[in-house]
């Protein structure tokens, strides 16, 4: 049979279920990674799970998150990561080494392997040919248990890649054209698979830039194939014993095929406030640009600053623009020092951060009130960079770059200058000694005052009854669910975090919950279409559960968040019709009527509206597993259960 690349990977990682589209699969998972605002989180699971050592052929921690340290509140999570890595026998990658995703592609990514990290651009190794999927942090804390993770078998979209890009037009204009065909909504349960002629022409960093950024489409990951370009990079990381051939089969079938044409492709933009508002450039020539930031996991290597230093190359930032750069990881600051290119980035004006997400998610470089702000990050969610009233555009670092020197938006090509080319090195300077590898057993990690216990869910109760208590429209991200930027220093507090889900949208949503728990009523929340896209962040279930919400209603739900909620033992309900979306308001009391009894693979539940006396149907996707971990209050739960029984 021929099958794709993303279907090889699948069948060699398979432990359960029909390798068939649509159906639910279980693979066996080679690496991890975490990072620390997910990571707290994880690593508490995991040691809840009573397991002496990882599992994986590898699992990295990661610090690059939290690093502003305004308080003692992100130290202690860095020290308790690093201690309880030692404990597990997880390689913990210190404060300063960079961003996951970068260091990840750099020094430990594999094509032929599995990849689960609890960040949603983990697809960013696919620029490799590795299956790399992003999740919650307890799938992660379960898949470094040795457990398989469980998805939905995929159906491919093909991407066929013909000609090479013209100057000034890179890898992140490729995506940003993907995602103006796919958006961002409907490619749940999909692989984005690359291929064709065209492939030769992007270099292994511009293929992690299109993996990484197609975690916005929805999709489940993105896949390149692992072939010459590839085998070169890893050798010059000094890697090249890990490389091995993958492609799809010539006559592989694509679910759907696109077929983008490289030298076709103008600079592109992404408006505010969605990475799939996608326009040409040249309709936002002239716009005028107040800040400026080169970097996140998705534009930090060594091509993407080498490229806006050479075009910043004796020349001044306008006068009325800040230019902010963050190298993604501490191989890429060695390099742009050593070949110069960070003197011209400074003599240009530009402020160097570390080598961390910062900017990227809020931590930092807010822009002023109203500014409009270009990044070469790969999300513009409202809000997000600490400003609300800010309009953040999402471009190729060669726009930004151009932007910065001529103080609004600008197509790179028409600053009369020749495009410059970067060379990629043969050899990389490697200095793997910012990862600490370290196993004792005996090693009891170290925990400050704001980290928490793991949150445990009750099963799922006989009678669900409960208030509506926000209705809310279409395309809600896990940040609009619960923030990051100055309030990622509650990552490992749930109680504290709690207190501002919904906090953008509905500062007092929180205090409604609490208050209806206090007499003891459960909570819903109400969505539109594609409920909870973006970040990976599995405390936009955990923060709801605490605060008794017990299920989610929406017209969709996107995949990560799906499983997050089912992981918490939250039940996510799908809406039948638009009607039935319009009928529920703030404040109605609703019953679903006996979910223990009636909860089974696709068969609906009825729900009383006791406000209005109507009744109606949901649906959902869950699975005979998902209903028993909702049944059981999570996942947590259900594997205590389990293991409980295997030994009695
Ligand atoms: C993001 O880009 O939104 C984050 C911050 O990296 C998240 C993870 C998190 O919220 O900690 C993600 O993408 O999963
Ligand atoms: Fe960090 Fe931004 Fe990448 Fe998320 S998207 S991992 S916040 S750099």
């Amino acid at each position: 049979m021929s099958l794709t690349a993303a279907e090889k990977l699948i069948h060699e990682h398979l432990v359960e279920g029909r390798p068939v589209p649509g159906e639910r699969i279980a693979i066996r998972i080679d690496q991890t990674l975490t990072q620390d605002a997910t990571g707290t989180m994880a690593f508490l699971q995991l040691e809840a799970l009573h397991v002496d050592s990882i599992r994986t052929e590898l699992s990295l921690s990661y610090v690059d998150h939290n690093m502003v340290q305004n308080g003692f509140e992100n130290a202690d999570d860095h020290r308790y990561l690093q201690s309880v890595a030692k404990r597990y026998g997880v390689r913990f990658s210190r404060p300063g080494n960079g961003i996951c995703h970068q260091v990840h592609f750099e020094r430990f990514a594999l094509p032929g392997k599995t990849l689960l990290g609890s960040d949603s651009h983990t697809p960013t190794a696919g620029g490799m040919g590795m299956l790399a999927i992003g999740a919650g942090g307890l799938d992660v804390a379960c898949a470094m248990a040795g457990e398989p993770f469980w998805l939905t078998y995929p159906e491919v979209t093909g991407i066929r890649l013909t000609g090479e890009l013209q100057d000034f037009v890179s890898a992140k204009d490729v995506i940003l054209r993907v995602l103006s065909i796919l958006t961002t909504e409907g490619n749940v349960g999909t692989i984005n698979e690359y291929f064709g002629d065209g492939l030769v022409h992007l270099h292994a960093q511009d293929r992690a830039t299109i993996a990484n950024m197609g975690a916005e489409t929805g999709a489940t990951t993105s896949l390149f194939p692992s072939d010459e370009i590839t085998r070169a990079f890893l050798k010059a990381q000094g890697r090249e014993d890990g490389w091995r051939p993958l492609r799809a089969d010539p006559d592989a079938v694509y679910s759907k095929e696109i077929e983008l044409d490289l030298s076709g492709i103008e600079p592109m933009a992404a408006c505010p406030h969605s990475p799939g508002n996608v326009v040409p450039l040249g309709e936002l020539a002239g716009t005028r640009v107040d800040q400026v930031c080169i970097g996140s996991c998705t534009n930090s290597s060594f091509r993407d600053l080498a490229m806006a230093a050479e075009i910043l190359a004796g020349r001044k930032v306008s006068d009325n623009t800040g230019l902010t750069i963050g190298p993604g990881s501490r191989q890429v600051l060695t390099m742009i020092a050593q070949s110069g290119h960070l003197n011209s980035l400074i003599d240009s004006g530009a402020r160097i951060a570390e080598s961390t997400c910062g900017f990227c998610i809020g931590n930092g470089m807010a822009p002023c009130t109203d500014a409009v702000s270009l990044r070469t990050a790969n999300r513009n969610f409202e809000g997000r960079s600490g400003t609300a009233s800010a309009q953040v555009f999402l471009v190729s670092p060669e726009v930004a770059a151009a932007a910065a020197i001529t103080g609004e938006i600008t197509d790179p090509r028409e600053l009369g200058i020749v495009c410059p080319s970067i060379t990629v090195p043969d050899a990389f300077p490697v200095d793997d000694s910012m990862t600490i590898v370290e196993h004792d057993p005996t090693f009891e990690p170290v925990r400050g005052p704001n980290i928490g216990p793991p949150p445990l869910s009750k099963s799922l109760p006989e009678k669900l009854a409960g208030k509506v208590q926000l209705v809310v429209g279409d395309k809600i991200t896990t940040d609009h669910i619960i923030p990051a930027g100055k309030r990622l220093i509650y990552r490992s507090n749930i109680d504290r975090y709690s207190d501002f889900v919904f906090e953008g949208i509905d500062p007092a949503f929180a205090a409604r919950c609490r208050a209806n728990l206090q007499i003891g009523s459960f909570n819903f929340i109400v969505g539109g279409e594609s409920y909870g896209q973006g970040s990976s962040r599995e405390h936009a279930a955990i923060c709801p559960m605490h605060l008794g919400v017990k299920a989610v209603f929406a017209r969709s739900f996107e995949r990560i968040h799906t499983a997050n909620l089912v992981n918490f033992g939250i039940l996510p309900l799908l809406l039948e019709t638009e009607e039935d979306y319009s009928a529920l308001k703030i404040g109605h009391e609703l019953e679903i009527v006996n979910p223990r009894e009636r909860l089974a693979p696709g068969k609906a539940l009825t729900v009383i509206d006791h406000t209005t006396g109507e009744r109606f149907e949901v649906g959902h996707t869950l699975s005979g597993r998902d209903i028993e971990m909702v049944l059981a209050g999570g996942l947590l739960n259900w594997i205590r259960c389990r293991d409980r029984e295997d030994r009695s």
